[in-house]
């Protein structure tokens, strides 16, 4: 693979740490959560954004908005630049962080679908069995109350958030689950909007830390900036909620997009509030700490991704295969661990989330799934070759896509004609070179029919009429209007010779 340089990471503990654990790890593990062997394991905090642009921070080259905690987040360990989401919309995507599993094989593959069932391995009951205090909050998707989706039945001690993406639209909910019970929130009752839920989040995280300060914990926090409330974005064409536009107030901008970059500082200064609270209890050089966003920017609720140029040089937002919907910012800080301000071009994705969760806790991940560790690329170390990355979803067509090296195919629908990009030179994926190169055409095509399970839930077609049926549909209500036309004029003429003969 071309693009596997490592720019300016060195080489740090974090490999000796994975291979040290590895050889001692699952048998050092101890199997329930009474008995935990060890700080000397790092605690582990994976913060993830909803429809965050690969463009959207300031150490990715955003310019109008402000995010000085996630640059020196960026400045303090590893930040990505080939990392990509599981999905290019919420639910899948968060699958394969939580499974491992890239979406030709994960139990969910796009959005309103679901839930996990028992038989599926997350990354909370890899680390649970592993002795870690367990902790979620945020927004979830993967499972309705009542199912076996929820996170305190997939490995989860704690939760606290919306189970439900729709929900999760609501910036100021008047309830949310705290575990398995429905809690409310006073500040919200009867439509009042005195509780911020990225503020409430927060506040439960740092909360979560404080108490598990002294075990070591895994944190899954799932923000839900900047995800547009959708429904309020089509009765008022601002569904970009903040309490207040601050430091953007000035700007001549529509409000929307003041209220966009205002989420995102806000998120920026909140994911600040956490880091600090790891050095002011002396836990910093213990706790690993992820960023991420789950899909490319948005375009929903008033934002306009070209305005800030969220996707940066990408092409494309959220909802689609090619770069800007998939391609995500990660940054990992580790002090004393991993290099400080290091930038690595490995190609890496969700579902190596749990491998790399499960090395660093000295804990086996379950056999068979997509992922693989980046412990060597955190410390500075090529990543071993991969023959390829895969993702789908089955929406109206069946969209597939594939990174093989530098290469990207993409299909739109399961009949449709296979795109060939070459992302070395071409990042913004202008030149189709698919006839150019038939070899990796066709092995794109065999990955598209290989590299996927079947499944019941996601039939391997396209839920659009085909042309023929759109043609056939066309054809016979041309007819069936042609008739009515007739018809009605021939009423029509009757009407007038009635009415004629009335008058006469
Ligand atoms: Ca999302």
């Amino acid at each position: 693979m071309r693009s596997q340089r490592y720019l300016t990471a060195g080489r740090m503990t974090v490999v000796a740490w994975g291979l040290l654990l590895s050889s001692v790890g699952a048998a050092a593990a101890p199997t329930t959560s009474t008995s935990r062997p060890g700080a000397e394991r790092p605690n582990i905090i994976f913060i993830l954004a909803d429809d965050l642009g690969y463009g959207d921070l300031g150490c990715y080259g955003q310019k109008k908005i402000k995010t000085p905690c996630l640059d020196r987040m960026a400045s303090e360990g590893v930040r990505f630049t080939q990392a990509y989401a599981g999905g290019n919309v919420c639910a899948p995507s968060r699958c394969c962080l939580m499974t491992g599993l890239h979406t030709g094989h994960a139990r969910i593959r796009d959005n309103d679908r679901g839930p996990l069932l028992p038989g599926d391995v997350t990354v909370a009951e890899v680390l649970k069995s592993a002795g870690y205090a367990t902790g979620c909050v945020g927004k979830w998707g993967l499972g309705e109350a009542g199912t076996t989706g929820i996170p305190t039945r997939q490995g989860f001690d704690e939760w606290f958030g919306f189970l439900n993406q729709t929900q999760a639209h609501d910036y100021y909910p008047e309830s949310l689950w705290r575990g398995e019970q429905r809690v409310g929130l006073a500040g919200n009752k009867g439509g009042r909007q005195g509780q911020y839920v990225q503020d409430v989040f927060t506040s439960e995280a740092l909360d979560f830390i404080r108490r598990h300060q002294h075990a070591p914990f895994f944190l899954y926090l799932a923000y839900t900036i900047p995800h547009a409330n959708n429904e309020l974005g089509r009765t008022t064409g601002n569904g970009l909620v903040v309490p207040d536009d601050v430091p953007y107030s000035d700007r001549p901008w529509p409000q929307p997009l003041r209220n966009y970059a205002a989420m995102i500082t806000r998120l920026d200064h909140d994911v600040g509030k956490l880091l600090a609270l790891l050095g002011e209890l002396g836990i910093e050089r213990k706790t690993v700490v992820f960023f991420s966003g789950d899909n490319g920017p948005h375009r929903e609720g008033g934002a306009d991704p070209d305005f800030f140029e969220s996707a940066g040089p990408l092409r494309g937002h959220k909802k689609t295969f090619h770069e800007g919907g998939i391609r995500i910012p990660l940054i990992v800080r580790w002090p004393d661990h991993i290099a400080s301000g290091a930038v690595s071009d490995a190609v890496c994705a969700f579902w190596d989330f749990l491998p790399t969760a499960a090395a660093l806790a000295g804990a086996k991940a379950p056999k068979g799934i997509d992922g693989v560790s980046i412990l060597p690329a955190l410390g500075g170390e090529p990543q071993p070759r991969r023959e390829y990355l895969y993702w789908e979803r089955p929406g109206y067509l069946f969209d597939q896509a594939a990174r093989i090296g530098d290469f990207k195919a993409v299909r739109r629908g399961a009949n449709g004609p296979i795109e060939l990009y070459d992302l070395e030179t071409d990042i913004g994926e202008k030149r189709d070179i698919a006839s150019q190169h038939p070899q990796l055409v066709a092995q794109a095509e065999d990955i598209f029919r290989s590299a996927r399970t079947a499944s019941k839930d996601y039939p391997f077609s396209d839920h659009l009429p085909t042309r023929r049926r759109v043609y056939g549909f066309a054809a016979i209500g041309a007819v069936v209007l042609g008739v009515f036309v007739v018809l009605d004029r021939r009423r029509r003429k009757g009407l007038h010779r009635g009415e004629s003969g009335k008058v006469r």
